[in-house]
């Protein structure tokens, strides 16, 4: 079991002002931060980061909103750290998400559902290369 996961504020949620929001519930839920930072993703950057979906009716417009605005990139570390941050942040649908669950209080919609939470040690790891460098984790 890793203890390290990878997370994104998604578009929705930076352009709403509630990244200290989800940065602040993502610290009192005891992840620390290995490496943060604020970027803007291309149309060709987000069809890269979500090659795994293309295949998904969703996947034109999954990369349209990705790219649309801001976002902030984290590479996060707890104990059982993928599975510990899909329980803080909830389904992905927030109607179906848990209350005092991060999408539950910031998602708008199934597309725009505020954060990205990896769902495997391996994919963590692959989606933490995507943006950082080694010597970019603290
Ligand atoms: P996850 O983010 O909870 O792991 P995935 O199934 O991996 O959910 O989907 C990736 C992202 O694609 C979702 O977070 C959401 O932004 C978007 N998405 C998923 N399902 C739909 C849909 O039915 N319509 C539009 N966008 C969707
Ligand atoms: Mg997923």
């Amino acid at each position: 079991m890793s203890n390290r996961t990878f997370t994104m504020i998604k578009p929705d949620a930076t352009a709403a002002g509630n990244t200290g929001k989800i940065i602040d519930k993502i610290i009192e839920a005891g992840f620390s931060i290995k490496a943060m930072k604020w970027t803007q993703l291309s149309m060709e950057d987000a069809q890269k980061f979500y090659a795994v979906h293309a295949e998904r009716p969703f996947y034109g417009e999954l990369c349209e909103y990705m790219s649309s605005s801001p976002i902030v990139a984290a590479i996060l570390e707890k104990d059982n750290a993928v599975e510990s941050f899909r329980n803080l942040i909830g389904a992905t649908d927030p109607t179906k998400a848990e209350p005092g669950t991060i999408r539950a209080m910031f998602a708008t919609s199934i597309a725009a559902n505020a954060v990205h939470g990896s769902d495997s040690d391996e994919n963590a790891a692959i989606e933490g290369s995507f943006f950082f460098a080694g010597r970019e984790l603290a």
